[in-house]
């Protein structure tokens, strides 16, 4: 039979169920990556399994997120982080080493092979030719201990490139002009393919920004085959021998084709408040900027880096505007330094910044009130910045750079500025030493936990029927950052019942206490929302937080993937309006009922909520596989695993 790239990584790791489109399979995992905010809760999960190592090829633990360190809280983590990785074969990657999805691409990604993440940013790895999925912290700790990761067969749609990029056009334009033509919903189950003779003119860098964006869409991955030009950058960073080629047969289907000519394209920006709300630069010239962020997984490379760097070079930042740069690995930032491009920035006016996620995650560098801030990474949401009522825009670090010397929206094909032609090193910097391997008798290691560092939080079974309470309607699109919000409030994933007081905080900041009182009276907790439920983050915490609270059940019009399965590790089911209609028939505080969901979702008949307030019967689907049905009874995965 002839295969696309993704069905032949697929198919070569099937361990579970029959690969028709839709259904459940369960693929072995190669690799695997965490990064801190979700990682502590990983490997205490890891360790409530009771395994004694990991069973992957290559498991690696990063300290990105959470490394502003205000307070005992981030360090300990750290120390924890570094002793559990020794302590089961893990690597561990030190605060300051990068971010995980540009490390792991210069340093681990290997074509051919799957990757699972605890950061829904995962599928960057696609940009070397991984099947690289995101996850909940669970699903890694399973895949970890060498359980299989299940998902859908998927539906898979080829992006056929043709022509080249324009001088200030880049990968990150290519990338916004696919959210254009596929929006941030309804992309559930497709992964992307990307094809076309135009793909050998794109870096696996430009490849992998490419790939990184495919989160906004909601597609499981995006996969680039595995050519010459992955060989020269694998060979770059010294690892030629872990290549191999990659390619689609001739003939090989799609369920959908989508045409793309680099050359048309211009350069694009995403708008307050959506990765989907894309206008041309052109539209938005003259508009004035306070902010330019510089960094993150989705543009950290070498040459982003270098390009602005050269666009500074010799030029002061506009008065008007806080520049920060935060080369996304410490290889980057090496190579910077060594150029001399570090001290055209600082020249410039610019403020470096950790190689870490920082700006992107709202950690610091929060713009001005209703403050303009043009950003490379890859989500603007509402407030994610830190700043409520921000304007944030994400573009390339071409257009970031031109404006941070404008000061405002500028087409930089009309900057009057040389466009710099940088190149891809024939070789890359190598220094692995904030990568600490571990070494031989770690099994003896002794944990370090901190103040910091709670247990896992536990969960009953699922009740057979539910007397539940309506705590919150929400509306289309919610974000995870919505639900369980990070910034400020990151330094507690570690502590749930701390981090449980935060849930839904800037959506009604009474959820918290309410969802508690209700719980203690022996309700069940509901969630009512629309389309899109739990867009954005891999963090379970958004599924974990409200299980604490005694959520048992979210009803939506829709589900973004992750979310969807981290509502069910974490024993709370996810229920689909039959009719979107009756969205509009429940309040907050209604008492909705059911009768055994099981005996309904085992012969896959529809689920019927009664609304006690208007007697209304709600058909809801609870499509859900044997094993699916088996962990929600148990009141999630770990409860689920451990048993078995
Ligand atoms: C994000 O970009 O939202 C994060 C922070 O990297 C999250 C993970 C987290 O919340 O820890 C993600 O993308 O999964
Ligand atoms: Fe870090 Fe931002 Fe990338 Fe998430 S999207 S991994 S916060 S840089």
């Amino acid at each position: 039979m002839k295969q696309n790239i993704i069905e032949k990584i697929l198919t070569a790791h099937l361990r579970e169920g029959e690969f028709i489109k839709g259904k459940e399979i369960g693929i072995r995992i190669d690799q695997t990556l965490t990064q801190d905010a979700t990682g502590t809760m990983a490997y205490l999960q890891f360790e409530a399994m009771g395994l004694k190592e990991i069973k992957t090829d290559l498991s690696v633990s990063y300290v990105d997120h959470n490394t502003v360190q205000i307070g005992f809280e981030n360090a300990d983590d750290h120390k924890y982080l570094a002793s559990v990785a020794a302590r089961y074969g893990v690597v561990y990657s030190r605060p300051g080493n990068g971010i995980c999805h540009q490390v792991h691409l210069e340093r681990f990604g290997k074509p051919g092979t799957t990757l699972l993440g605890s950061d829904s940013h995962t599928p960057t790895g696609g940009g070397i030719g991984q099947v690289a999925i995101g996850a909940g912290g669970l699903d890694v700790a399973v895949a970890m201990g060498g359980g299989l990761f299940y998902t859908a067969a998927p539906k898979v749609y080829l992006v056929k490139l043709t022509g080249e990029l324009q001088p200030w056009v880049t990968a990150k334009d290519v990338v916004l002009k696919m959210l254009e033509l596929l929006s941030t919903k309804g992309n559930v189950g497709v992964m992307l393919e990307y094809g076309g003779p135009g793909v050998k003119k794109l870096s696996v860098p430009q490849r992998a920004t490419i790939a990184n964006m495919g989160a906004e869409m909601g597609v499981t991955c995006s996969v680039f085959p595995s050519d010459n030009v992955t060989k020269k950058f694998m060979k770059a960073q010294g690892r030629e021998a872990d290549w191999t080629g990659l390619k689609a047969d001739r003939g090989a289907k799609y369920d959908r084709v989508i045409d793309i000519d680099l050359a048309t394209l211009e350069p694009m920006a995403a708008c307050p408040h959506s990765p989907g709300i894309i206008k041309k630069i052109s539209e938005l010239e003259g508009k004035q900027v306070d902010q330019v962020c510089i960094g993150s997984c989705t543009n950290s490379s070498y040459k982003d880096l270098m390009t602005t760097a050269e666009i500074l070079k010799g030029r002061k930042i506009n008065p008007d505007v806080s520049l920060g740069i935060a080369p996304g690995s410490r290889q980057v930032m090496q190579m910077l330094a060594r150029k001399g491009a570090l001290t055209a920035m600082l020249d410039s006016g610019a403020r470096i910044l950790e190689s870490a996620c920082g700006f992107c995650i709202g950690n610091h560098f929060s713009p001005k009130s209703g403050g303009v801030s043009i950003r490379t990474n890859n989500r603007n949401f509402e407030g994610r910045s830190g700043t409520a009522d921000a304007q944030i825009y994400l573009t390339s670090p071409e257009v970031a750079a031109v404006a941070a010397v404008t000061g405002k929206f500028t087409d930089p094909r009309k900057a009057g500025i040389a466009y710099p032609a940088i190149k891809e090193p024939a070789a890359f910097l190598l220094d692995d030493s904030m990568l600490i391997k571990p070494a031989a008798g770690g099994a003896k290691t002794e944990i370090f936990r901190g103040p910091n560092i709670g247990e896992p939080p536990s969960n009953g079974k699922m009740p057979e029927q539910l007397d539940g309470r309506v705590m919150i309607v929400v509306g289309d699109k919610i974000t995870t950052d919505h639900i369980m919000p990070a910034g400020a409030r990151l330094k507690y994933r570690s502590n749930v019942p701390k981090y449980a007081q935060f849930v839904f905080e800037n959506v009604d900041g009474t959820f918290a206490k309410r969802c508690l009182e209700s719980k203690a009276a022996g309700a069940h907790n509901v969630i009512v929302a629309g389309e899109s439920y739990g867009q954005g983050s891999s963090r379970e915490h958004a599924a974990m937080c409200p299980m604490y609270l005694g959520v048992k059940a979210v009803v939506a019009k829709s589900f973004e993937r992750i979310h969807a399965a981290n509502l069910l590790n974490f024993g709370i089911a996810p229920l689909t309006f039959k009719n979107p209609a009756d969205y509009d028939t429940i309040k907050a505080g209604d008492k909705l009922t059911c009768g055994d969901w099981r005996a309904a979702a085992a012969e896959g008949k529809p689920v019927i909520l009664k609304n006690a307030r208007t007697g209304a019967s709600i058909e809801c689907v609870c499509d859900l596989s044997a094993r699916q049905r088996a962990i929600l009874t148990a009141g999630g995965l770990l409860n689920h695993t451990t048993r078995k």
